[in-house]
């Protein structure tokens, strides 16, 4: 059994990290703390300051960040994703794509450390603003994203079905797999 301290503050990603990180015999805690997200233009940076920012924390120690990405919104809101959402929440997002493409995507840079050594994984998902929101479970913009393929929200369906596909499952497998192949050496 491997140790693994997730640090963030938000519930729902400790829930979906959990549950992918299990099947590779690693315990996940959570340890609630507000990391610096520094106004930089990519999620790499963001996950960096937050690996600067836990370096206290001893053993394996794993962070994320993540955004959700409108390619005819120039990306946006992709690194601003919380920020945006905390003062805006979605009016603003419906009012920009009422003539534009609705294709976005999900993607997340997970960050692993163990004393001075760092990893990064990324994770993926491609889908499109639902006409409208929908949808009770997950969190964030779950409500308002519609995986490709698919004709429901993540926030309408269980939250093992969102973990089957999502960008932050995809990257964190990636964690697992590391571990589990012995790619994460101290
Ligand atoms: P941290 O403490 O880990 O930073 P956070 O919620 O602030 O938690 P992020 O900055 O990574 O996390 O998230 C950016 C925003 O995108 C935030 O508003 C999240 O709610 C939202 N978000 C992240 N992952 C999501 C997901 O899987 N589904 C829906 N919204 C998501």
């Amino acid at each position: 059994m491997t140790d693994l301290t997730f640090v963030s503050t938000n519930p729902g990603k400790f829930r979906e990290v959990e549950a992918v990180l299990r099947p590779y015999g690693i315990r996940t805690r959570w340890t609630r703390r507000s990391l610096p997200e520094p106004q930089v233009e990519t999620l790499e940076e963001v996950v960096d300051a937050k690996l600067d920012a836990v370096r206290d924390l001893k053993g394996w120690v794993l962070v994320e960040d993540s955004g959700l990405f409108i390619p005819s919104l120039k990306g946006f809101p992709g690194v601003y994703s919380a920020h945006f959402l905390k003062i805006w929440k979605f009016g603003p997002i419906y009012e920009l794509l009422a003539r534009r493409d609705r294709r976005a995507y999900f993607r997340t840079v997970a960050g692993v450390a163990h004393g001075r050594r760092r990893w990064t994984f990324v994770g993926e998902v491609r889908g499109s603003i639902a006409p409208k929101p929908k949808g009770r479970h997950g969190f964030g913009y779950d409500p308002i994203f519609v995986p490709a393929g698919w004709d429901r929200t993540f926030a309408e369906v269980p939250a093992a079905s969102k973990n089957a596909i999502s960008h932050r499952a995809r990257a964190v497998a990636k964690v697992g797999e590391a571990f589990a192949r012995g790619r994460l050496a101290r």
